[in-house]
């Protein structure tokens, strides 16, 4: 198990934070999703299958794309 950090700039309200911990919490391995409104950073902890590949595509795919 471990933690990732992604800068999702287009955070905006608690509306973004809560989309993105919902579509997150969905993938398979995903145990903890922090969306932070003031730093616009979202950290997920997770496991197998879960990985960083998916984490920026379920993000992209929710319009939310993480930052480089
Ligand atoms: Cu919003």
């Amino acid at each position: 198990m471990k933690t990732l950090t992604f800068s999702v700039p287009g955070i905006h309200c608690n509306h973004c934070t809560h989309t993105i911990s919902m579509e997150l919490s969905d993938i398979e391995g995903v145990s903890k999703v922090e969306a932070d409104l003031d730093t616009k950073m979202v950290k997920v902890t997770l496991e197998p299958p879960a990985d960083e590949a998916k984490i920026r595509a379920a993000l992209a795919e929710t319009n939310y794309p993480a930052a480089d």
